[in-house]
């Protein structure tokens, strides 16, 4: 039992150690003492590295939602499930408990069959943040469907051709939705997806907003009245253990997107036991991850891993700067809310802020806070610390990714000392390699290198939707044997991670392979800068030369631009070595970011390269003004 919650550092090596030992043994105890099954497994594992191939738990027959609802019915029925908090705050928030939720889903799950929804089918979710979309993708999992959840903030082509590529056949959405003081035609936007592509039998529409849409007569139907005559229970689809769950999407930073599938029972044991202890998530604890369920994060930490253990959830409808920039803090204290979970670029936003936005409010119940999708700087770090954890709260710098399925690396509150900027272990089972340029693994401490992951753990990705051989290229190929994840990280004298960053963008120099991370954190060490991205651009004698967005702090702004450049290059030189001093350095106020807080080099890179137009979807950026700046005062 106890291995389940870990308690103490001296627990976590002492379980760590069997879990690497003999990790089928230890998968399996904790697989059948915390989870409901219908069939236990033949085997634990099964890995195949060259195929590649990894099956869990496989022979075993469950449902997951069964895990996820009809269990805590014992006990937990008028507890809260879900908390939902609208984006308008002068609107109540709705509590639903456990009871409801397991009649909401099943009800709805009835409507998906009585659409013609049967096991293995594709249905995309294209919904805001609001409980039918978390209702929607317990349903399908309830009948074996296979979600594909899009987030809601994406162009009608990106959802198209997120629709095309699972070939799905039922579209959930919603006439519109709310985010702060905008109201969004999500209908619309789906209409002139489906214009595009076929197959789409059925569009079921969530009325939101209340405004004017059209219905396309034989294809759309409102949720609401279906809803209300669908019976309320409905007998879980029993799935293979490695049937798919879901798929997600991530943001490919160029090419297609990837369709990564995640399976059923592998991901839902890891993401259980990761919630857990990374949270140490106690009962009757409100926990609150501020993602939206379209990414990883949302599915892993709003959705599963949270009413896998009984949890209450918190949903947010809203944005970080609505109407003020307390809205967080002020939900945090209404809803005593213990654990808290963002990502660093809102910490960023947020500290930026007059503290009285966060003074104001009491947020004396939080235990833990984390962070999660980039790599989190030292002073963003000192201000959640000091003003959010009131150096109460232990900070969980959690490393991972839609890949991955579950957490990483990541400190265990209240266990692992924690170090700024440093997601500190690898959790239970996780076996971490850095390896060199040659493919040597770097053994012992203080070494820097790209991050590898040598042994399967249950929630990783089986494959990319559709192309296997994609799978194994991208993430199997680079070191053979191993999966590669295409960040960077260095590993210090206690043997505590650093992710660097992603170190896929290798830009070839006059023939020398340069990688953007160690160049970038050169930039950053000058003490005027805020943030950087080099990108390369084309060069005639050189190949490719590099140009560098740099982002200076406030108190900064006025220093003269030419010192700063030839200090920046003089960084560099010292760090990483003169060939890779930048040709071109353009200063800017902010970088493009996706809403996860990731650069979107794709842009940088056309405007270092003098290409001013037809910048793509940018629908995900959560800054899109900034590209017209970049454009402007580009060198
Ligand atoms: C969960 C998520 C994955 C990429 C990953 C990293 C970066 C995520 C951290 C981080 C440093 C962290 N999934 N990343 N977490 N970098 N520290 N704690 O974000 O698929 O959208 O992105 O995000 O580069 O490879 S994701």
């Amino acid at each position: 039992m106890s291995q389940y919650s870990i308690k103490s550092l001296a627990e976590y090596f002492d379980v760590y150690r069997k879990s690497v030992s003999d990790p089928e043994r230890f998968w399996a105890e904790i697989a059948e003492e915390h989870f409901e099954w219908h069939r236990l497994w033949d085997r634990v594992l099964y890995w195949d590295p060259v195929k590649p191939e990894v099956r869990w738990y496989d022979g075993a027959r469950l449902n997951i939602t069964e895990n996820c609802l009809d269990r805590h019915l014992r006990r937990r029925k008028d507890q809260a499930a879900i908390i939902f908090e609208p984006n308008d705050p002068d609107s109540p928030a709705v509590t639903i408990t456990y009871g409801e939720l397991y009649e909401r889903v099943n009800a709805f799950a009835n409507v998906l069959k009585s659409q013609g929804v049967g096991k293995g089918d594709r249905v995309c979710i294209y919904l805001p943040m609001i409980p039918e979309l978390a209702v929607a993708v317990l349903a399908c999992a309830r009948i074996g469907a296979i979600h594909s959840v899009v987030f809601a903030g994406f162009s009608s082509q990106a959802l198209a051709s997120r629709i095309a590529d699972a070939d799905c056949k039922l579209v959930i959405t919603a006439d519109g939705s709310y985010r702060g003081a905008k109201t969004i035609d999500l209908k619309r936007i789906v209409d002139v997806a489906l214009e595009s592509c076929r197959g789409v039998e059925r569009v079921l529409v969530v009325k939101r907003v209340g405004t004017e849409i059209e219905m396309k007569q034989g294809r759309d139907l409102w949720l609401a009245p279906l809803l209300a005559e669908a019976p309320k229970t409905c007998e879980p689809e029993v799935m293979d253990a490695e049937d798919p769950l879901f798929i997600l999407y991530t943001s490919g930073s160029t090419g297609k997107p990837k369709g990564m599938v995640h399976t059923c029972a592998g991901y839902m044991v890891y993401t259980a036991y990761t919630f857990k202890n990374i949270f140490a998530y106690r009962d009757g604890d409100v926990y609150w991850c501020t993602a939206d369920i379209g990414w990883i994060t949302g599915h892993s930490y709003i959705v599963y891993g949270p009413l896998l253990n009984g949890a209450t959830t918190v949903m947010f409808e809203g944005v970080p700067s609505y109407p003020d920039y307390g809205r967080f803090w002020q939900i945090i204290e209404k809803h005593r809310v213990n654990q808290f979970y963002t990502a660093p670029t809102a910490i960023r936003a947020l500290a930026r802020q007059d503290l009285s936005y966060v003074t104001r409010y009491d947020l004396s119940s939080l235990k833990v806070i984390g962070t999660v999708g980039e790599p989190i700087n030292e002073e963003a770090w000192h201000w959640y610390n000091e003003h959010i954890g009131q150096k109460r709260c232990p900070i969980v710098d959690t490393w991972w990714q839609t890949e991955t399925g579950g957490i990483m690396i990541s400190p265990i509150p209240y266990v692992t000392p924690t170090i700024p900027t440093f997601a500190t272990l690898p959790f239970i089972g996780i076996r971490p390699a850095l390896m060199d340029a040659e493919g040597r693994e770097l053994e012992g401490h203080q070494v820097e290198g790209r991050l590898c992951i040598k042994f399967p753990w249950p929630s990783m990705a089986r494959t990319i939707w559709g192309d296997h051989q994609r799978y194994k290229d991208t993430y199997f190929s680079t070191f053979p044997g191993m999966y590669f994840t295409g960040d960077g990280a260095l590993r210090d004298a206690a043997g505590y991670y650093r992710i660097t960053g992603r170190v896929d963008d290798v830009i070839i120099v006059s023939g020398h392979n340069l990688g953007t991370a160690p160049i970038e954190n050169a930039i950053n060490a000058h003490p005027a800068v805020a943030e950087s991205a080099i990108v390369g651009f084309p060069h005639d004698v050189k190949g490719n030369a590099l140009y560098g967005f740099v982002v200076l702090k406030g108190d900064a702004s006025d220093a003269d631009p030419d010192v700063l450049r030839r200090e920046i290059n003089g960084l560099i030189a010292d760090s990483v070595g003169p060939i890779a001093k930048l040709d071109k350095i353009q200063f800017a106020t902010g970088l493009p970011k996706t809403r996860s807080g990731k650069i979107m080099r794709r842009i940088l890179r056309k405007i270092a390269a003098g290409d001013m137009d037809d910048f793509g979807d940018v629908s995900t950026l959560l800054n899109p003004d900034v590209v017209e700046e970049l454009k402007q005062n580009a060198v």
